[in-house]
C-alpha cells in the first residue's frame, strides 16, 4: 500500500502494553506514529521507546475532571493526526469529550465476550459465573461503555483447574491474534458500521491499480 494510503495510529495504554508486540510485528496496512499512557510507570512505555515510536504521559491525576483530562488526550493525540486511535490496555473510562473528537475512528480492546461482562474484572467474573467460553472483544468506542459495533471476538474454552490468571493469560493469546487483524480491517477500509452490526467488506484492488489495469 502507497505511502498516501496508509493509516497513521494512535495507540493508548495504562500499563504492559503486552497488546503492542503483536501489533508492532504485524502487517497493520497502517503505521502507529505514537504510544500514549495516562501512567508514567506504565511498562510499555518502554516498548514504544525501544521501537523508536512517539510516545507521552498524560496523568488523569493532573485534571480536575474526566473531561478536562479527556480534552488533554484529544489535544495531544492530534498533534500526530491519526487516523484511528486504538487503546490496547488503556484504563481510563472516558467522555463524549474523547469519544466524539475520534468517533468512528476508535476501538478497544475489552476481555470478554461482550455484551457479557463489560467493565473490569472479567476473568473473575467469568469464573464465578461458570461460563463455559470467555474471550476477547475488539468494538468500536462509544460513549456508552463497552457496548459499541463489535469488529472481532475470539473465544477460549473455560477449563475446570482455570484461575483468573491462567484464564487472562489464555485471553491474551487470542487478542494477540485479533486486535491485528481487526486493526488491518480498518486500516484497509473494510469495515462497514450498521447499527451494532460491523460488516467486513471485501478485499478491493488498489484504486491506482484498476485504473493502470483500464488503461491497458
Ligand atoms: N470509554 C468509553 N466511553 N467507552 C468505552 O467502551 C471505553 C472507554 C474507555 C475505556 C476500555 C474498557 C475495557 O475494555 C474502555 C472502553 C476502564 C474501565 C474502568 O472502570 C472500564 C472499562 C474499560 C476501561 N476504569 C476506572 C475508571 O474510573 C479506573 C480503573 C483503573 O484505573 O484501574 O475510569 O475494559
Ligand atoms: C488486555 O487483556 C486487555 O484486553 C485489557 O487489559 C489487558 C492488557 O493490559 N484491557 C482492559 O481491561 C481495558 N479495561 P496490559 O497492557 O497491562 O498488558
Amino acid at each position: 500500500m502507497s505511502d498516501v494510503t496508509r493509516k497513521r495510529i494512535a495507540v493508548l495504554i495504562s500499563g504492559r502494553g503486552s497488546n503492542l508486540p503483536s501489533l508492532l510485528g504485524n502487517e497493520l496496512g497502517g503505521d502507529i506514529v505514537v504510544i500514549g499512557s495516562n501512567k508514567a510507570e506504565a511498562k510499555g512505555l518502554d516498548i514504544a521507546r525501544d521501537a523508536g515510536i512517539a510516545n507521552f504521559v498524560i496523568s488523569h491525576k493532573d485534571f480536575a475532571s474526566r473531561e478536562a483530562f479527556d480534552a488533554a488526550l484529544v489535544a495531544a493525540l492530534n498533534e500526530y493526526r491519526p487516523d484511528l486511535v486504538v487503546l490496547a490496555g488503556f484504563m481510563r473510562i472516558t467522555t463524549p469529550v474523547f469519544t466524539q473528537a475520534f468517533a468512528s475512528r476508535l476501538i478497544n480492546i475489552h476481555p470478554s465476550l461482550l455484551p457479557s461482562f463489560p467493565g473490569l474484572h472479567t476473568h473473575a467474573r467469568a469464573l464465578e459465573e461458570g461460563v463455559k467460553l470467555h474471550g476477547c472483544t475488539v468494538h468500536f468506542v462509544t460513549p456508552e461503555l463497552d457496548r459499541g459495533p463489535i469488529i472481532a471476538q475470539a473465544a477460549v474454552q473455560v477449563d475446570d483447574d482455570d484461575t483468573p490468571d491462567t484464564l487472562a493469560a489464555k485471553v491474551l493469546r487470542q487478542e494477540h491474534q485479533i486486535f491485528p487483524y481487526a486493526v488491518r480491517l480498518f486500516c484497509e477500509d473494510r469495515l462497514h458500521v450498521d447499527g451494532l452490526r460491523v460488516t467486513t467488506l471485501p478485499k478491493s484492488i488498489h484504486p491506482v491499480i484498476a485504473t493502470g489495469a483500464a488503461r491497458v
